[in-house]
């Protein structure tokens, strides 16, 4: 096996890193049953950082029977909300506490800058823990009125769902731990987790916060493993009573129909293709960098990322030029590197695939307008790219990237109708911005545009009470804010006849 490579790290991380990595199941640090491991990577340099339990089938199976134990046995699925709460907010201030350490461990597996995982991923998951704990103590249900009041007294509750499985992706293995973990638990639900085989490390160094917050063993468990064998045994468990997934929508249909086993609840938040429109009267000093950083932010692995830009005719070769000027001014490089803003793609599969989209388009008849070309010889880093001349047809402009790739479009058009027919033909409806200084055209494409989230003059948040979550085949049902919460309970109408 390859030496393992930590120089960048500090003294906590390293040490956290020091031996194999275990999963948390039923409270207790556990290799795999089979014995196996995998090694998990640094994608600014391609080095091996960790090796990690390979988990299978049979660790999903124990780690289902411990959470169906803590929550029919409790106590946390009958601990006090406020209690409940108490260790949810402390979860929060744990991270904050191993705030520097979670940092260089997202880097070191995920390759995004330091500045950004520590003031940005790390920030965000402590707040949805925090915000999330305030609605502890805020779940409750209706007092119903009925068509024959005074015979009958009418009432909703809201219980937790039980045992949720939780599948998660690589670009901000943090954040989506943390959007996941925190509404379920809030709910009173338990948990079966599983982090994206290319980034386990947060998610583990999180378990050890577990028992520090005072949460009882089996409450969350945390298996390491790849997706057709530890991801497809959580989908397909008859013991789990919903599952959670974000990433692909290929995979979210081989979800779907793991799920129909059990009928088991499912809640999916998958690709996007969203649409970017900048109006001829839009402030082009907002647009431009906000477009810019719709697209390049994460290098281009958001799921909500703006990656198609209808910019007007009459302001296109000003947008596209300000765009540009920014795409070849990015510092690319290593997260841990001084002053950079993007780093590299998770991993050399990604690598590839985004390099043949790009040499597809051109293929197709785009040009490269910036970027368009792999940076260096080591880790998996890509140019900001941005391609003019895409038509609608084309695989670039109809297929999920998940790189720094934008397709510039034009629009020469006033008829508001027409716009949004172009923006809103993908097969996906995640996201999208509307940049114009018109309140009456802002209101009007806000109402056009088929997806789950609009900004106006801003490419969106990521507040912790913003829902988020798609249209069409971007998903089923919303992340964050109360509909988050909801993903996570059961209403039980209750009939009284008096
Ligand atoms: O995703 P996968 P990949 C999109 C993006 C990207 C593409 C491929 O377009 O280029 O997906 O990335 C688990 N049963 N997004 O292949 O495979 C897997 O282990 C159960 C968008 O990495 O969907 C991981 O934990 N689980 C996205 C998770 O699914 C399975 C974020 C995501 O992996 C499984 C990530 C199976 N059969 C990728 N196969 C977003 N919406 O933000 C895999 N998994």
């Amino acid at each position: 096996t390859m030496p393992l490579h930590h120089d960048r790290l500090g003294p906590e991380a390293r040490s956290f890193l020091r031996n194999d990595l275990d999963m948390l199941i039923d409270g207790k640090w556990v290799p795999a049953r089979s014995g196996k491991v995998f090694d998990t990577y640094d994608p600014g340099t391609g080095r091996v950082i960790a090796r990690v339990a390979e988990g299978d089938a049979a660790d999903v199976d124990l780690a289902v029977k411990a959470a169906r134990r803590a929550f029919e046995e409790g106590p946390w699925s009958r601990m006090s909300p406020s209690d409940r709460g108490r260790a949810i907010w402390k979860l929060a201030d744990l991270i904050e506490q191993n705030a520097d350490e979670f940092a260089e461990l997202e880097v070191l597996n995920n390759g995004k800058p330091l500045s950004i995982a520590r003031n940005s991923d790390v920030a965000m998951s402590a707040d949805m823990f925090r915000y999330m704990a305030g609605w502890a103590t805020k779940i409750s249900g209706e007092t119903l009125s009925i068509s024959t009041p005074g015979n009958y007294h009418c009432f909703t509750v809201r219980e937790p769902i039980g045992v949720v499985g939780q599948i998660i992706p690589w670009n901000a293995p943090l954040v989506m731990l943390a959007w996941k973990v925190a509404p379920a638990l809030a709910a009173g639900c338990t948990i079966v987790l599983k982090p994206a085989e290319q980034t386990p490390v947060t998610a583990l160094r999180f378990g050890r916060l577990i028992e520090e917050a005072g949460i009882p063993a089996g409450v969350v468990n945390i298996v390491t493993g790849f997706g057709p064998t530890a991801g497809a045994a959580i989908a397909a468990h008859e013991g789990i009573d919903k599952v959670a997934f974000t990433g692909s929508s290929e995979i979210g249909r081989i979800i779907v129909k793991a799920a129909a086993g059990n009928l088991k609840k499912v809640s999916l938040e998958l690709g996007g293709k969203s649409p970017a429109i900048v109006f001829p009267d839009a402030d082009l000093s907002v647009a431009v960098p906000g477009v810019a950083q719709g697209i390049f932010a994460n290098s281009g692995q958001v799921c909500t990322a703006g990656s198609r830009l209808f910019a007007h005719k009459r302001v296109f070769d000003r947008v596209v030029e300000g765009i540009a000027e920014r795409a070849g001014s990015i510092r690319v490089g290593h997260g841990f590197s001084e002053g950079v803003q993007m780093g590299p793609v998770i991993s050399p599969v990604q690598h590839d695939r985004v390099m043949d989209y790009i040499r597809q388009g051109q293929a197709a008849g785009a040009s490269v307008a910036a970027g368009g070309t792999r940076i260096g010889n080591e880790g998996n880093f890509i140019a900001p790219t941005i391609l003019t001349g895409t038509t609608p047809d084309m695989a670039v402009v109809r297929e999920e990237i998940f790189g720094p790739v934008l397709c510039a479009m034009s629009f020469d058009d006033d008829d508001l109708d027409r716009i949004a027919k172009q923006a809103n033909d993908s097969a996906f409806g995640l996201a999208g911005s509307v940049w114009t200084r018109d309140v009456s055209i802002a209101h009007k494409m806000v109402r056009r545009i088929r997806a789950g989230r609009i900004g106006v003059n801003t490419h969106g948040s990521t507040d912790a009470a913003i829902p988020t979550g798609g249209f069409k085949q971007s998903g089923w049902g919303r992340e964050k804010g109360h509909e988050g919460l909801n993903l996570y309970t059961e209403t039980k109408s209750v009939i009284m006849a008096l």
